[in-house]
């Protein structure tokens, strides 16, 4: 017996302890599920992308490029459409999409730091970022989802006209049978793309909104303001204000007038310090089962300032305390795996944003969405 033998496990010993170790890892397991997804998009992308954009020059050995860029490569290339879903020139034909993206430029009533009507666009530039797989999902979306994006609603500078328009968008999407996912816009747009959804649900529509701020006034400065969507959205009868959830709420920027209207309509309000108390899934849990209560579809909100200020610097009213990214990934991917009905993600407002990080976290938020519901089985019905 050498010294050594009582310092530590031998060689083999090691060796099996490893194995085990390695066997509960994620990261591992994850890797093996990677080989069963298909790829057949991917290679008809290719396919299309060498027909339509030339065969690359004869000195390019990698004959999958081409001359002109017509597919995700390279990131910093290409027209930036969401996550590069094909840009829909013809509205008419959302209907044989899963999901369309559709951008809502416009941010008139905001009340603070304007900007959010280049949200859509500097979504979309950072999309370019992403591919369609996820990791931690095993999905890659455009494996499994029929993706559009349909481009921005013609907004004006007329808050009730602008939300006639979004409302016409979003009811032309939502009546056929199309996941509508907004890209804001100012937390305005909440109201005309809820008014949309539930004029075309036979039944409760429940709302999961994720917010620093309550935004349940009747007016703000005498309009119906970014501030105000859940007062008007919960007067639809079929939208009642027991099935308005908020989640994230808090802090030193929640006008007194619209907490009156908590008590008042009851609605559910949910704390960063309830969070903290329960955890995100069981936070997420309470969220559902209010949110769904008699209902036949549920909407989701997320304001971006829902999230920690230090994360996203580019919003119109920071407010620091929020979801923690990791948080709030967690969060929407719960609520997203019991189905939703369509989302919004507003008040990105690149002006202010910081090495388009508030873009990238909505990005992010709206990938996971969609990879959580296709994982529960609740999108992709379309996809042949
Ligand atoms: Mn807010």
């Amino acid at each position: 017996m050498g010294f050594f033998d009582n310092h530590g496990l031998s060689f083999r010993q090691k060796k099996a302890l490893e194995s085990e170790r390695t066997t509960d890892l994620l990261g591992i397991e994850k890797a093996q599920e990677e080989a069963k997804i298909p790829e057949v998009e991917g290679e008809k992308e290719i396919e299309r992308s060498l027909r339509y954009g030339l065969e690359a020059a004869p000195s390019i050995g990698d004959r999958t490029i081409s001359t002109f860029t017509r597919e995700p490569r390279p990131a910093f290339a290409g027209i930036p459409t969401f996550l590069r879903s094909p840009f829909l020139e013809d509205v008419r034909r959302v209907g044989e999409y899963d999901v369309a993206f559709i951008g809502v430029p416009f941010d008139i009533g905001t009340t603070y730091r304007a900007g959010a009507r280049f949200g859509p666009e500097a979504i979309r530039r950072i999309s370019k970022l992403y591919t369609s797989y996820s990791y931690e999902y095993q999905v890659d979306l455009k494996e499994s989802l029929k993706m559009c994006d349909v481009g921005d609603v013609f907004t004006i500078a007329n808050i009730e006209k602008s939300f006639d328009q979004i409302y016409k968008a979003v009811s032309h999407v939502f009546a056929q049978g199309t996941l509508p996912v907004m890209l804001g816009g100012d937390h305005a747009i909440g109201y005309p793309c809820l008014r949309a959804i539930a004029d075309n649900v036979d039944g409760k529509v429940g709302i999961i909104h994720m917010d620093r701020h309550l935004d349940l006034q009747e007016k703000d400065m005498d309009e119906r303001m970014h501030t105000t969507p859940w007062f008007h959205a919960t007067n639809i009868p079929n939208a009642p204000p027991e099935n308005l959830v908020q989640v994230g709420i808090g802090g030193w920027q929640v006008p007194r007038e619209a907490v009156k209207n908590v008590r008042k309509f009851n609605t559910t309000v949910i704390t960063m310090g309830d969070i903290e108390k329960h955890g995100i899934d069981r936070i997420a849990d309470i969220a559902l089962e209010k949110a769904w209560k008699g209902a036949k579809a549920v909407y989701l909100s997320v304001d971006i300032d829902s999230f920690d200020s230090g994360f996203v610097p580019g919003t119109g009213w920071p407010e620091p305390g929020g979801f923690l990214p990791r948080e709030g990934i967690q969060f929407v991917s719960r609520v997203a795996s019991e189905g939703i009905c369509g989302m919004e993600l507003v008040e990105v407002s690149p002006p202010y944003d910081v090495s388009d990080q508030t873009a990238l976290l909505g990005t992010r938020v709206i990938s996971d969405v969609l990879a959580a519901m296709v994982k529960a089985g609740k999108l992709g019905k379309k996809f042949t």
